[in-house]
């Protein structure tokens, strides 16, 4: 049998979709038998339950007098050193490359020996700060030097080639969602707290930052609801929240719209709406449509990014280019009126996700890079990608 590792995950803990990724990767990485040591600066939110394969490693930030601003990152990589050592760690797994691996690089100068890396790519790392000047030649630096580096769409690997000229070998692993949680749940009695029999539900879920043009989704909603009696439900919170309220009030809107700030169940949550809507203008996977898809609800979206790898456009969702407002709702409005085609997207959604975003066959992917470069022979199980 080929032998368990210790895997030391460093992600963003408190948001964003790659801390849900790096934080879901190791619990199932957990429950294969690895032991997983997360070093971050609080408790993955996602974390869950008790697991005697996971441990937890604060990062505390030296906060001396001289110092204008904590050196958090210099802390991080000497945690990552540490705990390398202390618990005689295989490799360090980093999500997000600024500053994790830019980290981890630090971090393996430190703890020598030909200790190994791996750097998984999310998104605005690469899409939105690798466009800094001043942060190029950084990124550049940790990608290089990361002993494997994985993308999570081919259009993110292609941005990182381009952009930072990039010829080392890129590994493809999906962003993948838990079936075990996330499938289509009983949401009749909270259905029924947002709307009528007779009224369909509209939901867009971010983080409410500028890439994901709220404002797109309130005027496709705008003019669905002309057009089929429905609701919108907005999930989230961020920089751009209350633009959208004064939107919503100036549209006259205000009846047919409901802020339900951050939520922790999202698969329960989802579970409510008929459609998603994600008409982002930059998303390298869009980890949302997925959790969505995995329920049964189609996403109606943008051709940004990696969207039209995760969305099939016509089968299990609908795709327009960036800020075509006008052809979404005709989407939205053509897959709303015919329960039949609905039911066939619905049925789409749940095959598609289980089967090609397995949540087994990418961490049995992850696994494979793992024993790559550290030179060992691994013999995996098969994952079972099945209903
Ligand atoms: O969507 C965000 O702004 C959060 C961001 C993150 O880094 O947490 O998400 C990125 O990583 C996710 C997980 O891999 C992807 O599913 C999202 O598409 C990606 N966001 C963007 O590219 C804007």
């Amino acid at each position: 049998m080929t032998r368990k590792l210790k895997i030391g995950i460093t992600c963003y803990p408190t948001l964003g979709g790659s801390g849900v990724v790096a934080t879901e990767l190791g619990k199932l990485l957990a429950e294969r038998g690895h032991e997983i040591h997360f070093i971050t600066h609080s408790i993955p939110f996602r974390l869950g339950h008790f697991n005697k394969n996971i441990f937890f490693h604060e990062v505390e930030i030296n906060d001396y007098y001289v110092f204008r601003y904590p050196p958090y990152d210099l802390s991080l990589a000497s945690k990552m050193a540490q705990v390398a050592k202390m618990q005689e760690l295989d490799l360090l797994h980093v999500h997000y490359a600024v500053p994790h691996a830019v980290c981890a690089y630090l971090a393996k100068q430190m703890i020598g020996d030909g200790f190994k890396t791996v750097t998984t790519l999310h998104g605005t790392d690469i899409t939105v700060l690798a466009q800094d000047e001043s942060l190029k030649d950084l990124i550049r630096l940790a990608i290089n030097q990361s002993d494997a580096v994985t993308t999570v769409s081919n259009d993110l690997m292609r941005e990182t080639r381009e952009l930072l000229d990039i010829t080392k070998p890129i590994d493809l692993t999906y962003n993948f969602v838990d079936k075990r949680v996330y499938y289509p749940r009983d949401a009749a009695s909270l259905r029924a707290d947002f709307v009528q029999p007779h009224e369909k539900v509209l939901m867009h879920i971010s983080n409410f930052r500028p890439v994901k043009r709220v404002s797109d989704v309130v005027e496709v909603f705008a003019k669905v609801q002309e057009r089929v009696p429905s609701k919108l439900l907005l999930v989230g919170e961020g920089p751009e929240l209350s633009k959208i309220q004064w939107k919503i009030r100036q549209m006259g809107l205000e009846d047919r719209v409901h802020f339900l700030g951050k939520q922790e169940d999202v698969a329960q949550v989802i579970s409510v709406a008929d459609l998603l809507l994600l008409p982002s203008e930059k998303e390298s996977f869009g980890l949302v449509a997925l959790e969505a898809m995995a329920c049964g609800v189609p996403t109606i979206g943008s051709t940004a990014g990696g969207i039209p790898e995760l969305v099939t456009h016509g089968e299990t969702g609908f795709l327009a280019p960036i800020g075509d407002v006008e052809a979404m709702a005709g989407f939205a409005v053509r897959l709303l009126k015919d329960a039949k085609l609905y039911d066939q997207f619905k049925r789409a959604c749940i095959f598609r996700a289980r089967h090609e975003f397995c949540d087994g066959r990418i961490t049995a992917q992850y696994e494979q890079i793992y024993y790559r470069v550290l030179g060992i022979e691994a013999e995996l199980e098969e994952p079972v990608c099945s209903e």
